[in-house]
């Protein structure tokens, strides 16, 4: 049947075939780049069915080879390919804007103790303490004297009842009974113990008073040394009284002064022995005159000691007291022990009297 295609098997046909599956390879080959990758999955079905034209479209037997039907028309669109795998992931995208700030947190532990800080300023002297405990109990004293002869002594106790009866048989109440008895005399009482004698410890007292007698001899040894020294070089003593020198000069007023603020006075010699003692200082301390403690300053020509008592002793000199310039109301001694009524204010050695 002229015109119409079979495929009965011929060598010769067999051998076209053959050249057309080659040829199709070699069209398939030149496919490959674009089979590739993801194009594969959309490869135009159009490709195949041009492929499989040129393998089964030959003719019957010994015709004119056909056209290769390049000018063939389209075919029907395929059918939808089956969806592509997934493509790969894109690139990452921009970080987002910062979120809201969030809560505040807990506190976090407490921390360490400090270091240890500076001392303080020395504290304010302390209350003074408290009493002290008493004392030990001291010796017990020396023995009374016997004591008077004790009272009569307590009439004794009743002797005790005897053991109860069997009870009897309840009467009727009987009247209240007369008062008891009054107690015998008590007997007397123990004669006391003999009392010690009333003689003191002849032998314990003898010990006791040389004890003391020591200890004060040793207590004037020790005072004369002290009075040696507060004497030397510059005092003298002459009976209950100690004359001492200060070794400078002052006016009558601030000499006063100088003694009684010492504890003392300005010399009273009342006697000529004192005056002699005054005398011999004045010569051991080089000057001239010192001032004694009266004055006529009360009234004029009548001469008093400082508590107003007039005078008991004098050594005026020849012509003393003269009142010179009528200005002459305090006393100094000289050297040999007399005295001149002399102006207050001149300045006289200061001599105390203790
Ligand atoms: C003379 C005598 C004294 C008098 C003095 C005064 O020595 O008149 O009586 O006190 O002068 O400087
Ligand atoms: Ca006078
Ligand atoms: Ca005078």
């Amino acid at each position: 049947m002229p015109g119409k295609r079979s495929f009965a098997w011929r060598p010769q046909a067999l051998e076209e075939a053959m050249t057309m599956l080659l040829l199709s390879v070699l069209v398939l080959l030149t496919q490959l780049p674009r089979s590739r990758g993801a194009e594969v999955t959309i490869l135009p079905q159009k490709h195949l069915i041009d492929a499989c034209t040129l393998v089964m479209c030959s003719p019957v037997e010994n015709g004119l080879p056909g056209r290769d039907g390049r000018d063939g028309r389209d075919g029907p669109r395929g059918e939808k390919g089956d969806p592509g795998s997934p493509g790969a992931p894109g690139p990452r995208g921009m970080p987002g804007p910062a979120g809201p700030v969030g809560p505040k947190g807990d506190n976090g532990p407490a921390g360490e103790p400090g270091p240890k800080g500076d001392s303080g300023p020395r504290g304010e002297v302390g209350a003074p303490g408290v009493q002290g405990s008493a004392g030990t109990r001291g010796p017990p004293g020396i023995k009374g004297d016997k004591g008077a002869p004790g009272e009569r002594g307590a009439p004794g106790s009743a002797g005790a009842a005897g053991p109860a009866g069997p009870p009897g048989p309840q009467g009727p109440p009987g009247a209240r009974g007369p008062p008891g008895l009054k107690g015998d005399r008590g007997a007397p009482g123990e004669r006391g113990a003999k009392g010690e004698s009333g003689l003191p410890d002849i032998a314990a007292l003898r010990r006791q008073v040389e004890a003391l007698q020591g200890q004060v001899g040793r207590l004037q040894g020790a005072f004369l040394q002290c009075k040696k020294v507060e004497l030397f070089p510059n005092g003298r003593d002459v009976g209950q009284k100690v004359f001492k020198s200060a070794g400078f000069e002052k006016p009558f007023q601030e000499a006063e002064q100088v003694c009684t603020q010492a504890g003392g006075q300005l010399p009273s010699p009342r006697s000529a022995a004192e005056n002699e003692a005054l005398q011999h200082l004045l010569e051991a301390e080089n000057k001239g005159a010192a001032f004694l403690s009266m004055t006529d300053s009360q009234t004029e020509g009548r001469f008093t000691y400082p508590g107003g008592e007039p005078l008991v002793y004098s050594n005026w000199a020849p012509g003393e007291p003269n009142n010179n310039g009528d200005n002459e109301d305090c006393v100094e001694i000289f050297t040999n022990g007399k005295w001149n009524d002399k102006s207050c204010g001149e300045k006289r050695l200061v001599i105390c009297e203790f």
